[in-house]
């Protein structure tokens, strides 16, 4: 067993690597944010880090994926690997390595392995006769039974198995039942949480068979040594990333250094694979095991685990491009506990970011430095004493950076930023108790004013510091508008006190943290009024100039009223209301929906001129973003009636 990473100086973790049959979705972000705000963190407790992440290219599911989209499976793999780091960097994850099983190092360590255990008898020859789910890349127990049509179903995928029956290399699984057993209870740390431990160590109780390791008709592998009409089979290959990744073989420096991994972090569907087949590879070629195999949840979306083949995954880049990537990291990182499922809504997702974010932690930002700004002329000199309440608030800093570290350690995100944000909340109910905003309305109270200012700003840096792992990105802004020289980054866990930010410090104006977003105008919605669908419209149809508010020329004047020609216009898949229309605006093209599919037909529309809105916040309908809106008038039923020009008028022509 490892050495216990409390004596290392070094840490270790690794994400899944993630199949390139197609980009990542939130779910795979999920798994990769939680190692980034763990090798944060530990960076800032003083550790030497190595944060793994990569991807897996290899196997018959890449191979099929690529006969499907008329592509090599090296170019398939090379167009999502690049797509894959695009969006880690889009999301602020700061891996150290990114390796990919097609790499010379990575093919040549699985050789040497696959050679190792040869040699010392725990591979051998023979043939497999049996099921094999492409899906899951993965052979099916022999108890599962055959269906109707003469088949067998994949028990965690739900899809169909194909038969098969080659020549195979095993490798000796059973041989290693009693050793498995024996770390489980030894090392009960090593498959967290506790309860999937339980559930791993019956499986093994339940008797292991000898595992296929090799396939003669799969092209698209890892030659066996020796012998290459065989490849090797894809998780054999997968797992050793790991070892080969941090220097197996080739950097013997770091892979010193750094092996074994502190946190393996998968998925609950491949648990299995890393808390039986990897520890049982590792104990056959005599390598250290990892100190913990932690097994997370799935988002869910509709209470069904989000994945690509069911076609109810998140696309990141859409939140991302709304909200930028911290509110992204708080909400999968604050929502649930790692180990237990969660459900993705949009709504509550847009709960957690204007409540907790925008309006707990943002606006405290804001409101203090302003007042600093706005009484002190962004320097506070002489603040008065502290009283005992004001004591309080720094007390309960050093308890509550005690709490948040031990958490961090044990992986309990949630917890973690569970007590920052009930600090804040107290921060804000201090303010509030205060009300600072009326004491400056006396100049006596003005070196009482200046303590209550400056304890709020003090502990909105440490509270900041502490959330830092989880979003760097909006704490770095954070310690700029506080005067800081640096970022959080380089400042060591045990160096954090309330005290270090003391009289005499120049703060910045603030700007604004986080989107402040209506449901509405995130989502969309077919059936949303204005904005959203275009005009597709509310209950009302005319409006009496009575329950409207009488506006100024210069405000009219803000909207960006343009002529734009139809390109395209298309359906939108299951939406009866909306088109998709691609316009061009004069300057450029641009995309939008609009409610008018119960009025026009897209055949119709192409090639017209019409007025629409272009300045308008673009808007997400059905996962399309919305980047103009037209006008059109509202019918008595619900209709809507595009007003087109009588003679021709180039697109870009302004509209007032
Ligand atoms: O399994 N919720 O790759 P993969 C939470 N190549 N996490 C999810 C998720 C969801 N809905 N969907 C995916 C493979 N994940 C193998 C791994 S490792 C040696 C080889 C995450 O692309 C989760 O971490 O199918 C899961 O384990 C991983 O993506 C599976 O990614």
């Amino acid at each position: 067993m490892s050495t216990s990473s409390e004596a290392k100086r070094t840490f270790f973790v690794t994400t899944p690597i993630y199949y390139v049959n197609d980009v990542p979705h939130i779910g795979h972000a999920y798994t990769t944010v939680i190692a980034d705000a763990l090798a944060r963190f530990q960076k800032l407790a003083g550790k030497d880090v190595f944060f793994l992440t990569g991807t897996d290219e290899h196997g018959q599911k890449i191979e099929k994926a690529a006969a499907e989209k008329g592509t090599t499976p090296k170019a398939l793999a090379d167009s999502v690997v690049g797509r894959a780091q695009g969006l880690w960097k889009a999301l602020d994850i700061e891996y150290d390595f990114f390796v990919r099983t097609t790499m010379d190092f990575h093919e040549k360590g699985v050789q040497k392995l696959f050679q190792l255990l040869l040699d010392r008898g725990d591979i051998y020859k023979g043939t497999y006769k049996g099921w094999y789910c492409v899906s899951d890349e993965n052979f099916l127990a022999d108890d599962i039974p055959v269906d109707a049509d003469g088949r067998k179903t994949c028990p965690d995928c739900g899809k169909k198995a194909s038969a098969v029956s080659e020549e195979t290399y095993f490798f000796r699984l059973s041989a290693y039942q009693d050793r498995l057993l024996k770390l489980y209870e030894e090392h009960p740390e090593f498959v967290r949480p506790q309860s999937r431990l339980n559930e791993v160590a019956s499986f093994v109780r339940g008797g292991l068979k000898d595992l296929s390791i090799t396939r003669t008709t799969v092209k698209w592998g890892i030659p066996v040594p020796g012998d290459p009409k065989h490849t090797i089979y894809v998780w054999f290959d997968a797992l050793h990333n790991y070892v080969t990744a941090s220097g197996y073989g080739w950097d013997e420096a770091r892979f010193e250094k750094f092996w074994p991994a502190d946190v393996q972090l998968v998925g609950k569907d491949i648990l299995r694979f890393h808390a039986v087949y990897w520890p049982a590879f590792l104990m056959a070629a005599g390598l250290p095991l990892p100190r913990t195999i932690f097994s997370h949840g799935w988002w869910l979306k509709d209470d069904t685990k989000m994945s690509k083949s069911r076609g109810n995954v998140l696309d990141p880049h859409v939140l991302l491009k709304t909200f930028g990537p911290d509110p992204i990291r708080y909400f999968l990182l604050r929502e649930i506990p790692i180990g237990l499922d969660g459900n993705f809504s949009h709504e509550g997702f847009l709960h957690r970011v204007n409540s907790d974010l925008a309006n707990d932690f943002g606006n405290l930002v804001q409101r203090t430095l302003t007042m600093i700004g706005n009484y002190f002329g962004g320097a506070i000199e002489a603040p008065g004493e502290e009283t005992a309440e004001d004591a309080a608030i720094r007390t309960e800093f050093d308890g509550l950076k005690g709490r948040v570290f031990d958490h961090f350690q044990a992986c309990a995100l949630n917890k973690a930023l569970e007590e920052i944000w009930s600090y804040i909340s107290r921060v804000n109910k201090y303010l509030a108790d205060h009300q600072p905003w009326i004491m400056a309305k006396d100049p006596a109270l003005r070196p009482r004013l200046g303590r209550v200012l400056l304890q709020a700003a003090a502990a909105i840096r440490g509270a900041s510091y502490l959330a830092y792992p989880v979003m760097p990105r909006s704490v770095d802004k954070v310690w700029g508008f506080l005067g800081e020289a640096a970022g959080p980054a380089g400042v060591r866990w045990e160096a954090i006190d309330f005290g270090s930010f003391g009289p005499g410090r120049k703060v910045g104006t603030p700007q604004a943290l986080f989107p402040r977003v209506a449901l509405k105008d995130f989502l969309g919605d077919e059936s949303a009024a204005g904005q959203d669908s275009g005009p597709a419209a509310g209950p009302e149809t005319t409006k009496g100039a009575t329950n409207m508010d009488i506006i100024t020329y210069e405000e009219f004047k803000k909207l960006d009223l343009r002529v734009a020609r139809i390109l395209e216009a298309e359906r939108v898949p299951g939406a009866t209301r909306i088109l998709k229309l691609k316009i061009d605006i004069g300057t450029e093209q641009r995309q939008m929906v609009a409610g008018v599919a119960e009025t026009y037909t897209p055949e119709e529309l192409v090639g017209k001129s019409l007025i629409v809105i272009c300045n308008l916040k673009p808007a997400v309908i059905r996962g399309i973003e919305s980047q103009a809106m037209l006008l059109a008038a509202i019918t008595p039923d619900n209709k809507a009636l595009i007003p087109f020009f009588d003679r021709d008028i180039a697109a870009g022509a302004m509209v007032k």
